[in-house]
């Protein structure tokens, strides 16, 4: 019995640098259990590949196919970025559904199934990422494939109203019973799930037991909230506070207090609303922050080529120009706006430098960032996270963190005031509450939960090769998750 993890993206198995967290937590998730990551080698070529080139890297070996440049266009850049991903961060006036992009979603789907399949012996365990790839488990199932087969949603799951305005919504949910077990990260989205099985398929739904039924098949649904591997991250981040990035950052801060960001470029992380809220507390404190502190965002290009996030690019660069450039700050350059990836042991080190850490995104399904900053963080001198309401974390953060809304320009401007001038007591507080957060949900224990749920829902005796026997998966159904369902009112 192996773990098989299908994704769309695969990173090379030598670039340790990539943004994106769903590469972040694999790595994390994969690297004890070992196992086979299926998925896209990122390349576009003339035309799609026959069987997948194999790399191994330490326990894991790395399967990987290229798109065609067709699939380049229909699939990724169409149905997963211009149509799933603003679609299931609820911003539906960017939606741009074409019946072209489904298609080629479809064909992906299938192909990806036709490449994986050689691969698989019946015991294995399956493991679908994300929703470039709703349709495999269904596409793995027209094969033969009889085994347990899972599948965990990386970004929100809209809610009914929002989800049915796709064109192929039916369809799409169907999907999903080919799973064995389908996860989400909070509950709101687990719910959300709920609601759409229900009203949009006419399902038996029992959130009680996180159970859904129709024509036979039965699924197992609860929140899995993903996590990191805390003491990996504190230990890169405290070994990376006296770099010669870190160094250069201190130059610049100069005994300043450091704020700091660091998103992937993309719109659902509200970079462009962040900056509009750093110039409202500058306009609200400057006569007490001029000089005293200085904000740092770090916008890694991830998806450069879709036209929509270079438009972003250039809204940051006008903004922050605008904000620099105020006459009365000669001297003082209050913003500095990255435009580039950094290397991730420079980044972690970053945060460790910072006294606070800017996560507004504006929807997102966990984020990453805002448990890495926590974790960078040392005990003596804790730095303060202020943290969107909109963020899936806030479900396990809300009571660690300066707790905002990213569409209040001036309310965030003002969190980021209390953040700045908080209190050591208050810190230390938050801080401790925050750790005790993230080591309940790691990514190891986010990938234990969810191969239990597995192995238990297919009746499998163990799951493969993992070190430490666990109680059963109680985060199924609505009392998923790593709080009661009280808490993810904020959210
Ligand atoms: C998706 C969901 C969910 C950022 N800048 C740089 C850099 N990063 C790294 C961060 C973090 C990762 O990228 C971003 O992870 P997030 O979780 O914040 O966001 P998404 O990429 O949108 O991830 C998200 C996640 O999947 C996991 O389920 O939390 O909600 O949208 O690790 O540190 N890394 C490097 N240079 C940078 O400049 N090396």
């Amino acid at each position: 019995m192996k773990l098989v993890i299908i994704s769309n993206r695969v990173p090379s198995p030598n670039a340790d640098d990539q943004a994106g967290g769903l590469t972040v937590a694999l790595r994390d998730a994969l690297s004890e259990s070992g196992g086979v990551w299926f998925g896209w080698n990122g390349e576009a070529e003339e035309q799609r590949g026959t069987t997948p080139d194999m790399v191994r890297r330490d326990n894991i070996e790395f399967a990987t196919l290229p798109l065609s440049k067709q699939d380049l266009d229909g699939y990724y850049r169409g149905y997963a970025n211009m149509v799933l991903w603003p679609l299931f961060h609820e911003r539906l006036n960017i939606v741009e559904y074409r019946e072209a992009f489904r298609a080629s979603y479809a064909s992906v789907n299938e192909y990806f199934a036709e490449g994986v399949t050689p691969l698989l012996d019946p015991d294995d365990l399956i493991w679908v990422q994300d929703y470039h790839l709703i349709p495999l488990g269904a596409e793995l199932r027209k094969r033969g494939v009889s085994g347990s087969v899972g599948f965990f949603l990386h970004t929100p799951l809209p809610p009914y109203d929002v989800f049915r305005v796709l064109p192929n919504y039916t369809e799409l949910l169907e999907s999903f019973l080919a799973y064995d077990v389908v996860g989400m990260q909070t509950t709101i989205d687990v719910r959300h799930f709920a609601d759409n099985m229900r009203h949009g398929l006419g399902a038996n739904v029992d959130e009680s037991t996180g159970t859904v039924e129709l024509n036979g098949r039965r699924v197992r649904f609860g929140a899995f909230p993903i996590g990191i591997d805390v003491d990996k991250t504190a230990e890169i981040a405290h070994a990376n506070r006296d770099t010669a990035e870190g160094r250069r950052l201190v130059e610049v801060h100069a005994g300043r207090k450091l704020v700091i960001g660091a998103d992937r470029l993309d719109y659902t992380k509200g970079l462009v609303k962040r900056l509009e809220a750093f110039d409202r507390f500058l306009g609200a404190h400057e006569d007490e922050m001029a000089n005293e502190m200085i904000y740092v965002q770090i916008a890694a290009p991830s998806r450069e080529s879709v036209e929509r996030y270079r438009a972003i690019t250039r809204q940051l660069e006008a903004a922050a120009g605008r904000i620099n450039g105020r006459k009365n700050r000669i001297g003082w350059t209050p913003l500095r706006l990255i435009n580039r990836s950094i290397p991730r042991d420079a980044l972690l080190g970053y945060f460790s430098l910072a006294d606070v850490g800017l996560v507004t995104p504006l929807r997102d399904g966990m984020n990453l960032v805002a448990k890495e900053f926590l974790a960078a963080q040392t005990a003596e001198d804790p730095g303060v996270l202020v943290l969107s309401k909109l963020a899936g974390a806030a479900d396990e953060l809300s009571d660690a963190a300066v707790m905002v809304n990213p569409y209040d320009a001036e309310g965030v401007g003002e969190g980021l005031y209390r953040a700045l001038t908080m209190p050591m007591e208050e810190r230390r507080r938050l801080w401790e509450v925050g750790m005790d957060r993230l080591r309940r949900n790691t990514a190891r224990i986010w990938r234990d939960r969810f191969l239990d749920a597995l192995v238990e829902e297919d009746g499998k005796s163990a799951r493969p090769e993992h070190p430490r026997p666990r109680a059963r998966s109680r985060v199924l159904g609505r009392r998923g998750g790593s709080r009661s369902s009280s808490t993810t009112s904020a959210a």
